[in-house]
């Protein structure tokens, strides 16, 4: 770990490697580094790609960082495996797939797996995130499967989010409806190759123009209008066009003041779960499982109630007086 900071600030990749494992294994150290490196980061731009499982989003990454690559940029892929049995195959074709990126010194790629993140899944993808934009990869590709809480919440930590939908995947759009619409600043219909694709495109549009938030809007302030754009892998169709509207939103966010507004909100989120944490692990330190299990069965019997116990819990941890 000698020098592990300077290591990366300099393009090494080895050491850029082993603070992604740091980061993960939630070695200690690795927040006093992540401290330094904070100077540093800032510059990439964050962008989220979610979908359906099977939607076509590693595909559509490997796609976009070819034509990156083209232009000239150092790209960074984090890849969130959601531990599900289900897409666990999947997971092992999109390593192969991107495997013919890796062999490039300008693209760094990672998957990260969501199981035993005590600070979340969340926090760790935006550490990691961290250690490659200190590492001058811009922009950064995050790819999760758009599906609970944890992955919505990843997406939160980038600055544009593409939302994949295949076409014919009715389901995806009940998806949509239910959480991903507020999120999604770009949506790409894939496979633009197979039928139903334009039918897809239609559903989306009208789903936007349903949105009444989205059509009123001061024509005088910067204002992004979500394009619904179509692209096949198969044909190299549509590429460049997602990446020119994704570099068009970034430049949206710049003029309209949201990213620096966005960032402070990432800020204030970013500490208070950092101190919750904190409070939480001192917490488990001092409360036995023992001592856990009595108070809920007190609480549950009615023998005590649950604020009492926290007053309780407070003092014991140096939040409250005596
Ligand atoms: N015909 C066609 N097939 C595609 C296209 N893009 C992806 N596919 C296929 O769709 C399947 C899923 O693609 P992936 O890119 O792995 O999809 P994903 O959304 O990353 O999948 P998960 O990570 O498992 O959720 C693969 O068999 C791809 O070959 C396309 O443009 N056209
Ligand atoms: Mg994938």
């Amino acid at each position: 770990l000698e020098n592990i900071v300077e290591r990366l600030l300099n393009g090494d990749r080895r050491a850029l490697a082993r603070m992604v494992t740091l980061i993960e294994n939630e070695i200690p150290a690795a927040r006093r580094y992540l401290a330094e490196l904070h100077q540093y980061a800032g510059r990439a731009h964050i962008v989220g790609v979610t979908g359906a499982p099977g939607a076509g989003k590693s595909t559509l990454v490997t796609h976009l960082v070819r034509e990156w690559r083209r232009r000239d940029a150092k790209v960074g892929v984090v890849a969130v495996d959601p531990t599900s049995p289900l897409t666990g195959g999947a997971i092992l074709g999109d390593r192969i797939r991107m495997m013919e990126l890796s062999g490039d010194p300008r693209v760094f790629i990672r998957s990260m797996a969501s199981r035993g993140s005590l600070g979340g899944l969340a926090a760790s993808t935006r550490d990691v995130v961290r250690a490659m934009d200190a590492a001058g990869y811009n922009p950064i590709n995050i790819e999760t499967v758009g599906t609970g809480q944890d992955e919505v919440e990843v997406m939160r930590t980038a600055h544009t989010v593409l939302v994949v939908c295949a076409p014919g995947m009715g389901d995806d759009i009940q998806a949509i409806k239910a959480g991903i619409l507020e999120i999604a600043d770009i949506f790409v219909v894939s496979k633009a190759d197979k039928p139903g694709a334009d039918q897809t495109v239609a559903e989306l549009s009208m789903l936007l123009s349903l949105d009444p938030t989205r059509r009123q809007h001061d024509k005088s302030r910067p204002y992004w209008k979500i394009p619904v754009l179509k692209t096949s892998a198969i044909k190299d169709q549509g590429i460049t066009q997602v990446v020119d509207a994704i570099q068009q939103h970034y430049a949206y966010l710049v003029e309209s003041g949201m990213l620096a507004h966005r960032a402070q909100r990432q800020v204030r989120s970013e500490v208070e779960a950092l101190v919750l944490h904190a409070v939480v692990n001192q917490l488990k330190a001092k409360t036995s499982e023992d001592d856990w299990q009595k108070l809920v069965e007190d609480i549950t019997s009615r023998e005590r109630d649950p604020y009492s116990v926290a007053n309780e819990l407070e003092e014991k941890i140096g939040l409250r007086q005596p």
